[in-house]
């Protein structure tokens, strides 16, 4: 598949998506979260790819999703199509996911940050749910995802009057992991991933379903699982390795089973 909306490389175990709309701040429309979902099936299927990177341009991560396209949409035709299926498989990738966010992450751009597994973000960022001043709510999970993130205060204060915040308050409300230097930001994102991606992969994607519980269940709930889980990596070969160098005081040499 030939794609139009973003550009795709990989770097060892490392794949980098790059939202590739610059006119247009990165709007977030149909094609692109559809190419996005190849490419990350491509990714997810591949066995020499352990981490991704998901990001924009220096201006914008992404501006939200497409207003140009979505406006004259009725009610029926919104609710058969239903867009925010195809966005949803984003969030529910097996495979670590970082965001790398520099300029605007708004609306749909904020929702499509907030589902990958953590956002680095450049000092540049500025995150918001604006859509309130188009006259409709964050559709593709900004009202649960912010308010997780950040808790009810601020996340009710953005939706609310849709300001933005800068990465620092993102970063001090827990939003974001860490802020790097605008410069620095793919470097620090791809070196990030590289190590994510040196991992035992079925113990990486064990970590990202263990921690992702959290969100979704009570403490004891994810605690079991997690105790559950943590007990079936002993059946893995990496396990093995792991803890056998560490006690040989050698590097680890994973093979991802
Ligand atoms: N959709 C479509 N086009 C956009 C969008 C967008 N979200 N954002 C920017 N653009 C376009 C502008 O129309 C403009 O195009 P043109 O040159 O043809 O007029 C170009 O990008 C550059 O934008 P600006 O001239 O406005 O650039 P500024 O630097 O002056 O301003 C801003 C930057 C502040 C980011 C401004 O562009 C802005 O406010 N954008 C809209 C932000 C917004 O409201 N986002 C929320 C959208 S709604 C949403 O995301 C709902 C999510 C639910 C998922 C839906 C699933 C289908």
């Amino acid at each position: 598949m030939a794609y139009e909306n973003i550009l795709v490389e990989t770097r060892g175990r490392v794949a980098l998506v790059t939202l590739n709309r610059p006119a247009q701040l990165n709007a977030l429309c149909n094609a692109l979260i559809a190419e996005l979902n190849h490419a990350l099936d491509g990714f997810e299927a591949d066995p020499g790819i352990g981490c991704i990177v998901l990001t924009g341009s220096e201006k914008a991560f992404a501006a939200g999703a497409d207003i140009k396209e979505m406006q004259d949409r009725t009610h029926p035709e919104f609710y058969m199509a239903d867009p925010f299926g195809e966005w949803d498989r984003v969030g529910r990738r097996r495979k670590p996911i970082i965001a790398a966010v520099a300029g605007f992450a708004l609306g749909g751009g904020c929702e499509l940050a907030m589902m990958c597994d953590f956002i680095l973000a450049a000092d540049t960022a500025k995150f918001g749910q604006p859509e309130i001043k188009l006259g409709v709510i964050p559709g593709a999970g900004g009202t649960q995802r912010l308010t997780r993130a950040v808790g009810k205060a601020k996340a009710m204060e953005l939706c609310l009057t849709g300001r933005m915040m800068d990465a620092a308050e993102a970063e001090r409300a827990g939003l974001v992991a860490r802020i790097v230097p605008a410069a620095d930001l793919l470097d620090e994102a791809l070196k990030t991933a590289g190590i994510i991606a040196g991992m035992s992969l079925p113990v990486a994607v064990v970590a990202k379903e263990a921690v992702e519980r959290a969100f979704e269940t009570t403490l004891q709930e994810g605690i079991r699982f997690e105790r559950r889980v943590f007990y079936g990596l002993f059946a893995t070969h990496d396990q093995k390795e792991g803890m056998g160098a560490f006690v040989e005081k050698r590097k680890p040499s994973f093979e991802h089973r």
